[in-house]
């Protein structure tokens, strides 16, 4: 049976998160300068925006993230920057399709 488009991306995501926490330390959680890497090679629309390149955004993000403190994100962990990341795509997908909708209905 093939993986879904929906099944597809998921284990990318999965599959994301280990290749990253492989790379120092824990195999199964992120340090700060692993997620760090993570976002900033696989989602730089998002790093783009909101001036979240500045060191003090992921920051921010790895500690509101890391809810036992012990300076790592388990998967669990991870979801939620995960769920950070898919908000904030879903505005840019609403975004996108309005303004599609105003160019189409020529609303400029
Ligand atoms: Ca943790």
């Amino acid at each position: 049976m093939t993986d879904t488009p929906v099944e597809e991306s998921l284990f990318q995501i999965i599959h994301c998160f280990h290749q990253y926490a492989a790379r120092q330390g824990d195999v199964e959680t992120l340090s700060l300068q692993e997620l760090q890497a993570l976002l900033t090679d696989n989602v730089p629309r998002f790093m783009d925006s909101l001036g979240r390149k500045e060191p003090y955004y992921v920051t921010e993000l790895f500690r509101a993230a890391d809810k036992n403190k012990d300076n790592q994100l388990c998967f669990d962990e991870f979801l939620y920057v995960l769920g950070k990341l898919v908000k904030d795509y879903h505005l840019q997908y609403r975004r996108q399709l309005c303004a599609r909708h105003c160019a189409q209905h020529s609303l400029y």
